[in-house]
């Protein structure tokens, strides 16, 4: 846990008691302050009772947890309250980075391939001897890592980083940009300027690796670079940047230093433009803290992906199972469409706002559609538009079990599980979702 000794005796407010704020208040009490807790339900913990209006003006500051709005789309009254009464709205990431600034840390975002570049950077960073502890938005909140490690790899979401102010980190990755929770952020621009917060309040050793596969990240780049940021890695999934790392004949180029040179090829299970991008990253990271470049293919070899990301479930009859439950946005399905062929597709859950249009010079490689959730009834006016067969299957339970005798139907090769949608609707989250496949999987042998 990490401690924080400026807040000690002082009276702070937490807002929003999950897994954020709970940890908020465990670093808090530990530390010596006087908490005073807010959530909109009645709850109880360390035996302080939540409120649901800002009852005390003279806080030393107020800690938001990610689920709150602060800008969009509507702000939430405690909040507003505070800032009628000047007081600082933080989060626990300004908390860590408060007392923790000369900590090396490494700061992942994007729409896309964040937790997958955390665990990697983790699993390299380890394997070279280097102490490092992950937390953030993959669910484990970041004032609960040991503080004596040697580096500190935190996932951001744009939640946390719109409601983040002193930032300032070590080292900032951005890997791309897509539509995305644009609801919270009052659209694209508002989803944009969180994500590009990474960067900011950079400082003479700061390195931003930022993938340049997409026009926006490749604006923020040209951004980075107009304003002098000290040392800008352009990174890609599929060519070489200038200055910077990517990959080239199915190799992984550093061209860092204008050189070209060949650091490895390609690792056939953990394999895509999503996952080059993701390992360019990652080797950034990597080669920017001194470690041996020489012993990172060796160490990529040793890395097992991450499950629910085109995790490769079962082979049943020659037709592959592929769970991909994390897909929750068009974007992340499409690099699993990209990647198959012959596919029984199994999508929906709740629809995300750019739905699944962008999907559709995919549609040839789809055999059959399942749809379930929310999504499906139109979801299955596109696809039947667009000349796809599909069924509403409504369960996932069902999609699976119809799939398997599709699959034989249709001659297909791989029934794949890429909702392109939020899993809200049906499940508590996208593990349970996966979870559930797997087990369907298992029970259709
Ligand atoms: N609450 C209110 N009023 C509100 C909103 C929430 O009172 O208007 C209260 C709820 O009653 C509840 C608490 O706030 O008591 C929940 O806080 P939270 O929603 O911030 O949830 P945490 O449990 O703290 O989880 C958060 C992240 N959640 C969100 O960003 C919504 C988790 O990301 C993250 O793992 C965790 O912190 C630890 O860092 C989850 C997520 O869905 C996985 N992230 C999104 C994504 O990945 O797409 C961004
Ligand atoms: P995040 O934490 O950003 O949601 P994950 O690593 O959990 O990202 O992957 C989520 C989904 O996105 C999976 O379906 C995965 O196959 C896909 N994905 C992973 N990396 C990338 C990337 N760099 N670009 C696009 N999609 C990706």
């Amino acid at each position: 846990m990490i401690f924080l000794d400026y807040y000690k005796n002082k009276r702070v407010g937490v807002l929003g008691l999950g897994k954020t704020g709970k940890s908020v208040a465990d670093s808090l009490i530990a530390s010596g302050a006087e908490v005073r807790l807010y959530d909109d339900r009645a709850i109880v913990y360390r035996g302080l009772t939540a409120s649901n209006k800002l009852c005390d003006e003279k806080l030393a500051a107020l800690i938001v947890s990610p689920g709150i709005n602060i800008l969009w789309p509507k702000v939430h009254p405690i909040i507003k309250a505070a800032r009628e009464n000047l007081i600082p709205i933080l989060s626990d990431l300004d908390l860590f980075q408060q007392q923790a600034k000369n900590k090396k840390t490494i700061c992942i975002t994007g729409t896309n391939g964040k937790s997958t570049t955390t665990v990697l950077t983790r699993h390299l960073f380890n394997s070279a001897g280097k102490k490092t502890e992950i937390g953030g938005n993959f669910g484990i909140p970041l004032l609960l890592v040991d503080p004596n490690a040697d580096f500190f790899v935190f996932e951001l979401s744009s939640h946390q980083l719109e409601s983040s102010f002193i930032l300032g980190f070590d080292t900032a990755i951005l890997l791309n940009i897509s539509p995305d929770h644009l609801m919270r952020h009052g659209g694209m621009e508002g989803y944009i300027a969180a994500k590009q917060k990474i960067f900011a309040n950079f400082h003479e050793k700061s390195t931003a690796i930022i993938g340049v596969d997409d026009e926006r990240c490749v604006k923020i780049f040209e951004f980075l670079k107009k304003i002098n940021h000290p040392r800008v890695i352009p990174i890609s999934g599929d060519k070489v940047p200038d200055f910077g790392i990517g990959w080239e004949d199915d190799n992984l180029v550093d061209n860092r230093f204008n050189s070209r040179e060949i650091v490895c090829g390609k690792i056939p299970d953990f394999d895509g433009k999503h996952n080059r991008q993701n390992i360019a990253a990652a080797y950034a990271a990597f080669v920017q803290h001194g470690l041996d470049k020489k012993s990172f293919h060796e160490k990529l070899l040793s890395f097992k992906g991450l499950e629910h990301r085109q995790e490769i479930v079962a082979r049943i009859d020659g037709v592959l199972y592929v769970n991909d439950s994390k897909a929750t946005n068009a974007d992340s399905t499409k690099q699993a469409l990209k990647r198959f062929d012959n596919i029984i597709w199994i999508l929906g859950g709740r629809p995300k706002e750019d739905g699944i249009g962008s999907l559709v010079k995919y549609f040839d490689k789809i055999r059959f559609a399942f749809l379930i959730g929310e999504a499906a009834e139109d979801f299955a006016v596109l696809l039947s538009e667009r000349g796809v067969k599909n069924e509403i299957a409504e369960t996932l339970d069902e999609a699976v079990r119809r799939s398997k005798e599709f699959a034989k139907i249709y001659n297909a090769d791989v029934v794949l599980l890429s909702p392109a949608c939020a899993s809200f609707d049906q499940f508590r989250d996208f593990e349970e979702r996966g979870e559930r496949f797997k087990n369907l999987v298992g029970e259709t042998t």
